[in-house]
């Protein structure tokens, strides 16, 4: 397969300036007839990318023209005019044979396209990469009893009947935009509409359209998308621009939503809500997800990317805004534990394996596989260490002066960087771009000492980043420390430096860190002091620090930052962990205990920041610390240490229990959610306590929510608790029609550690809300038990050879959802011999296989070296 390097990059021969396109709407055989206004920039030969197309005729200013050769999925025009010309290519191509969801395909009775990143090249010939961006029209002709909704970007300019039961639409987008942005959608659909009036007073059309029926689900998302425009003009002064704004939610897709131009097109998970059908997680994840795609029209649309590998410029932007967004509607501590957590879980991981790659990769084969967590996730830390470093009106005047210097063009990352120095007296941000360049997590090393005479505090703090694949040496960081010294009282130290000038950003607990080590010597320090170290996480680094155990208890329950009072928990915990790994007998920490029981107990603390204070780390965080982890040891250990503190606990917990229980009526509010999901934690410790085995039970016969429902009904799977079977067979009968909530049901069944897991997936695998096409279904089941990681590496190897088989089974038929499941051998090199010799044969076998699509090839073939 072919390496597309960044150093590579040349621009355009020719720009697309206008593009009419018409479409002839058919299942296998769809007639696309494109006629292009170019101008040429450099030479008259034009190279256009096209994939899985007929060509039918091409014709030049008229003319039929002949001068062309196809070939390695390029059209190559030799010999044209110097002069702006129209370019007329007529093909077809086939939606319902498009199982991979890329470009133009069926998802149920409806036409829709995925363009992102390079979809539109397997609709018709075109500059399909984005620097070229053209005006576009589109005119699309179908059946009109099956397809009365014909849609496009921006405006609807005509519409009308035709012979033979036929009717057509013509849409125009006045804003000029790369393919990636140009969607189609042809539907008998349902819609429900609103207005939302602009700052400066225009009226815009909103539309969410559904499958018939789900109406009703679908206004979480319609006031999600108010909240997202009023929220983008007040934060970030950002107006939207067209009249009309769609939404489609469609049940095959590769990825959550797509930003479209006016027209976005949603996976439906992160459409449909209803109380009785959604989590409170998806009704949050809905918010965001309708708030990330809005956003995307100035940051994303409005300025796009140069070439793919300005990917982060766009999406860690975007994800650092609908964070934000998410932040600023909700609780801001518990948001951002949470993106941290999220932070964690998948994207150090990924830094710390083989797919490894800085947030401005240098390489790719398939640019499908690089819309990672490190793109959108670290490349969000990285735009919040700009936001910490310069403050919100340091970061706006930045973002003023992108869309001043950039807006209507296709820019780069170093351009964003460019306007964040500019418009803050040239700030220098020259080392702080080696975040772009450099992968791997950095991990700070951190000690302290007190000098009770000298009334000094001198803190320590040397950085490092592991090697990475081709990245064997690190140069250090620029990171933005935020730090807090607390007295014996809890209160924060008015912190003074005596060894060095940057005292500019001491008011706000800032502290640079630039050098591989550097020395900080606060004065005046009147006691030994407390360090909250990091404060709200602001470098995405690995922190190991010599703070004691009872340091922890105290920030635990003083620190004034709430990231740090979780952190603390989690420092505190997973040191129980590892210490019962080592050894079964250990008694856990006293101290822990304790400080775990206060939380518990304070009456201060709001529900849903308590419920994540609680909970313990989760089983890769445990992982990461180990060479190669035992993840049956590891689950065994945190269930034990869980057992303990719920027992310890159990009169307080079913006080809890019982005051959260009382009626209350639904809402999707902070305060509701966050009741909902301590009450949720309580149930699950409860249910390790003897007496209350029963209680799952109980809460899923009574739950009068999905959120209620489901964590009952995960509780009873994962302990196997009396009533789990009849639950299972309950929900079935309830919702098997409603696909959104049997990807939970298979989801649930396949995450359980139990060894009867593996059988149960073969046997779901066969039941009829199961379809192998569905990506949402495949993630469910199979990739829920991919992630499984005590039955993934169970010992006898079946796990991972049932997944090496559902890798090639899927790559057949959609190569991005088996490139995703791809992932789950990203441990390779962190597994027992005898795993990773099982391993190795499978994947060698995918990857010696001239079946095996680029997307998989490239992932596995990174994974064995
Ligand atoms: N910009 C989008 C990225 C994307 C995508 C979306 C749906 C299906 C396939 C896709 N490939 C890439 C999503 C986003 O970040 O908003
Ligand atoms: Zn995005």
């Amino acid at each position: 397969p072919v390496v597309k390097y960044l150093a590579d990059y040349k621009a355009p021969t020719h720009k697309i300036e206008t593009v009419d396109l018409e479409f002839h709407l058919d299942d296998t055989q769809t007639q696309v007839f494109s006629k292009m206004k170019i101008t040429p920039v450099n030479g008259n030969t034009l190279e256009l990318n096209g994939e899985e197309l007929k060509l039918k005729s091409v014709k030049v200013n008229g003319e039929e023209f002949s001068n062309y050769k196809e070939e390695n999925e390029i059209l190559t025009l030799t010999g044209l005019p110097s002069e702006a010309f129209t370019l007329e290519i007529h093909n077809e191509i086939n939606p319902k044979a498009n199982t991979a969801l890329d470009g133009l395909y069926k998802s149920g009775g409806m036409f829709c396209s995925q363009n992102e990143p390079e979809g539109f090249r397997r609709i018709t010939y075109f500059i399909d990469r984005p620097d070229n961006l053209s005006v576009f029209t589109t005119k699309i002709i179908a059946d009109k009893k099956d397809y009365p909704f014909l849609l496009s970007n921006g405006n609807l300019i005509e519409s009308g009947d035709l012979e033979d039961g036929k009717h057509f639409a013509v849409w125009n987008d006045p804003f000029a935009k790369p393919a990636y942005l140009y969607a189609l959608v042809a539907g008998d659909l349902a819609v429900i509409e609103d207005t939302f009036k602009t700052k400066s007073g225009r009226d815009v059309k909103l539309q969410v359209f559904v499958d018939k029926g789900n109406e009703e689900k679908s206004h979480h998302a319609m006031e999600s998308l108010k909240k997202s425009m009023k929220w983008d003009e007040k934060r970030f002064r950002l107006e939207y621009d067209l009249d009309i704004y769609m939404i489609v939610a469609v049940d095959s897709f590769n990825m959550g939503a797509m930003e479209n131009k006016g027209l976005n097109i949603f996976n439906s998970a992160y459409v449909l809500a209803s109380k009785e059908t959604a989590e409170d997680r998806n009704f949050f994840g809905i918010e965001s997800v309708v708030g990330h795609e809005y956003f995307h029209n100035w940051t994303g649309n409005r300025v796009t990317c140069r070439d793919w590998f300005q990917l982060t410029l766009k999406e860690g932007l975007t994800v650092f805004r609908d964070q934000e967004f998410s932040a600023d509607l909700n609780s801001r501590s518990v948001c951002r534990i949470n993106d941290v957590r999220n932070l964690k879980a998948a994207q150090f991981p990924e830094d710390a394996g083989p797919q490894s790659h800085p947030i401005q990769p240098k390489s790719y084969i398939e640019m499908n596989n690089f819309y990672t967590m490190t793109i959108y996730e670290k490349g969000a830390e990285v735009i919040r260490m700009y936001h910490t470093l310069l403050g919100e009106e340091g970061f706006q005047r930045g973002m003023d002066k992108y869309f001043e210097l950039y807006d209507g063009q296709a820019v780069t990352t170093a351009d964003f960087t460019h306007a964040m120095s500019v418009a803050n007296d040239n700030y220098d941000f020259s080392q702080f771009r080696r975040w772009y360049d450099q992968a791997g997590t950095p991990v700070l090393d951190i000690t302290t000492k007190y000098d009770e005479a000298a009334k000094e505090f001198t803190l320590t703090v040397n950085q490092s980043t592991p090697a990475t694949p081709g990245q064997p040496t690190k140069e250090p960081f620029h990171m933005p420390f935020l730090l807090g010294l607390l007295d014996s009282a809890g209160n924060d130290m008015t912190l003074a430096l005596k060894n060095r000038d940057d005292q500019n950003d001491l008011d706000r607990g800032l502290l640079h860190i630039k050098a591989d080590t550097e020395t900080f010597v606060f004065a005046n320090v009147n006691e030994r002091p407390v360090a909250s170290l990091n404060r709200n996480f602001s470098a995405p680094v690995v922190l190991r620090s010599d703070l004691t155990d009872e340091d922890f208890v105290f920030l635990m329950a003083n620190d004034n930052d709430d990231f740090n009072r979780y952190e603390a928990g989690q420092a505190l915990a997973l040191k129980n962990i590892h210490a019962m790994l080592k050894d079964e007998n250990h008694q856990v920490d006293e101290l822990f205990i304790k400080a775990w029981g206060s939380i518990l107990n304070d009456n201060n603390i709001d529900e849903e920041f308590k419920a994540v204070c609680l909970s313990l780390p989760s089983m890769i965080d445990v992982a990461a610390t180990i060479d190669i982890p035992n993840y049956r040891a590891i689950h065994e250990a945190k269930d034990k240490l869980f057992k303990l503190l719920a027992n310890t606990y159990k009169l307080e917990l079913a006080s809890i229990y019982n005051d959260l229980s009382t009626e209350r009526p639904f809402k999707v509010d902070a305060k509701a959610m966050g009741e909902r999901k301590l009450r949720g934690f309580v149930l699950a410790c409860l249910s390790t306590v003897e007496e209350h085995k029963e209680l799952a039970r109980e809460c899923f016969k009574y739950a009068t929510n999905m959120t209620d429902m489901m964590n009952s009904l995960s509780v009873m799977v994962n302990e196997n608790l009396p009533g789990c079977q009849e639950s299972l067979k309950e929900f079935y009968d309830k919702f098997k029609d409603q696909t959104l909530v049997m990807q939970k049901w298979l989801s649930v069944q396949a995450s359980s550690c139990d060894d009867t897991t593996f059988d149960k997936v073969q046997e779901l695998m066969k039941d009829e809300v199961f379809d192998m096409n569905v990506p949402n279904l495949v993630s469910a089941l199979i990739g829920s038990f991919a992630r499984n990681k005590v039955q993934f590496n169970h010992e006898s190897g079946r796990g991972m050879k049932f997944i090496a088989e559902m890798i090639r089974k899927v790559d057949a038929i959609n190569p991005q959802s088996a490139s995703r499941l791809a992932g789950a051998f990203n441990d390779y090199r962190k597994m027992p011999a005898d795993l990773k010799e099982i391993a190795k044969a499978e994947l060698t076998a995918i990857v010696e296989s001239d079946k095996t699509s680029k997307n998989v090839y490239e992932k596995l073939s990174k994974t064995l070296n």
